[in-house]
């Protein structure tokens, strides 16, 4: 079985080498590939002095920053085109845990799509700003009523893909960028019918680097939710 752990960077220097570290102490038999946007701050050149140490480290490095979606699109195909039957995506900041990585992998077993859940018990974030949780509660709870999409994190970018999936959810044709790109997803697998579950991860705020959250991923995701909505009524998704 081989496994590829993808994750998409900007300006991550302060983190990456942990993240690394971490995933391979977690399980060291999986591939991590690192898609950076030719980072200002050099996340790329760490990766790449790390490659000697790490044999399952690879790096696809891109001309400038496309976004976050499209990171995750490229990696994805790399991940594809290298034979990978598992693929996880996570991010860099060091908000999702890489203990959590042989949990998402063993739930995968029975499921095609694993997502790794703030809100399936309680509400596990950790020193996020009051008005942070306010905002991914509330763009979770509306789409949740607008797509009917019965996921409880659905904007979480930590899961865990069957190869399959991702094969036939065409994602060549996905437009959404920062949190309905995590929706739109979902929301592809979840009417092509496949197995989805959410499993309870802890998630804790970067401590360091910044947030590339903006007020135009809010916006975007404000009007990308009642268009999934409309373009699955049209029949696009099929
Ligand atoms: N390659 C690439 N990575 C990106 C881009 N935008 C964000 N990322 C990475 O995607 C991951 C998530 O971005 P964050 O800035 O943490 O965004 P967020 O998790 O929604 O927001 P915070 O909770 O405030 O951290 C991080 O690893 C970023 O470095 C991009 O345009 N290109
Ligand atoms: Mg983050």
């Amino acid at each position: 079985m081989k496994i590829f752990v993808v994750t998409p960077t900007f300006n991550e220097k302060k983190n990456i080498k942990e993240l690394i570290e971490k995933i391979n102490l977690a399980n060291d038999k999986i591939d991590i590939l690192v898609v950076d946007d030719n980072s200002p701050d050099g996340t790329h050149e760490i990766v790449n002095n790390l490659k000697n140490k790490y044999k399952n480290l690879h790096l696809l490095k891109r001309l400038e920053k496309g976004g976050l979606g499209s990171a995750y699109i490229a990696g994805m195909k790399y991940a594809l085109n290298h034979n990978a039957d598992l693929i996880i995506q996570m991010d860099a900041d060091m908000s999702h845990d890489p203990a959590s990585i042989n949990d998402l992998i063993e739930k995968s077993k029975n499921f095609d799509l694993v997502i790794g859940s703030r809100y399936i018990s309680g509400i596990n974030v950790v020193n996020w700003p009051f008005h942070r949780l306010i905002i991914s509660y509330g763009a979770n709870l509306y789409s949740r009523i607008v797509t009917g999409l019965p996921i409880k994190d659905a904007t979480g970018g930590y899961k865990c893909w069957k190869r399959k999936v991702l094969e036939n959810i065409n994602i060549d044709s996905i437009e959404s960028q920062g949190y309905s790109f995590q929706i739109e997803m979902s929301y592809r697998a979840w009417i092509k019918k496949y197995k989805i579950c959410e499993i309870p991860i802890i998630f804790i705020d970067r401590t360091v680097g910044q947030s590339k959250m903006n007020k135009e991923i809010m916006i975007e995701a404000f009007f990308m939710i009642p268009k999934l909505r409309l373009l699955k009524l049209l029949g696009k998704f099929k």
